[in-house]
């Protein structure tokens, strides 16, 4: 049975997984959870999905919430098809783990607020962005994009030489960083400027990209 994806297409989330989805190139049928209608919220979706939140997979009847979870899952289970998203070897599978919790102890912990700021608090209609809150979060945001300005220098992705899951993990959050927040990490940053530009040139973000609704 092909692979159902629950989802959302605004979802930073749920785009993270399409584009795993898209690079091991597994089929899959995306089933629409439509928060801005509150489908989420479906006793048949509580039932899939506990805290009722957006990507969920049903693999031939095993189920699997939590987008990293479920990324890794994907790689795992499909290791030797599209592109190898781990590396076998272990100094290399290291320095990707590694890349993911920088990724979400020092460029997400930062991203969501400001994420938060401009994208939730926009939608709840009077509500004004607290902009104490964007400046410091954005100066800590570029202390980790400055250190990957020097990482990136040395090599062409954010854990090596290799394109890996830790490159996906970026993507979503820059998009809505740059799309909806204003804050272009780019400028004055030759070398992340390359990554990004590279990573984003991939046939699977453009695919996502395209399917990405312009307004929440
Ligand atoms: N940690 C979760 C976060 C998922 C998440 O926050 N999804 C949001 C959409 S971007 C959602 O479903 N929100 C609806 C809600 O929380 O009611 C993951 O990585 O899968």
């Amino acid at each position: 049975m092909v692979l159902k994806l629950y989802g959302w297409r605004p979802s930073p989330y749920v785009q993270m997984v399409m584009v795993v989805l898209y690079e091991k190139r597994i089929p899959f049928e995306f089933i629409n959870v439509e928060l801005s209608k509150l489908e989420n919220r479906r006793p048949e979706y509580a039932a899939v999905h506990p805290f009722t939140q957006v990507p969920a997979i049903d693999d031939d009847g095993f189920i699997l919430y939590e987008s990293r979870a479920i990324c890794r899952y994907l790689e795992e289970k499909y290791s030797n098809e599209g592109t190898r998203l781990i590396p076998a070897d272990l100094h290399k599978r290291a320095l990707v783990e590694q890349a993911f919790w920088t990724e979400a102890y020092h460029f997400s912990m930062h991203a969501k607020p400001i994420l938060f700021e401009y994208v939730v608090r926009s939608m709840m209609n009077g509500l004004e962005i607290d902009q104490r809150r964007v400046v410091k979060e954005t100066k800590a945001l570029l202390a980790t994009v400055d250190f990957y300005e020097q990482l990136l220098s040395k090599q062409r992705y954010i854990a090596g030489d290799e394109f890996s899951l830790a490159d996906i993990y970026h993507l979503p959050a820059t998009t809505d960083l740059s799309e909806r927040a204003k804050i272009n990490i780019i400028e004055g940053r030759p070398n992340v400027e390359r990554w990004i530009r590279d990573v984003m040139d991939r046939e699977s973000w453009r695919k996502v990209k395209e399917q990405r609704v312009s307004k929440l």
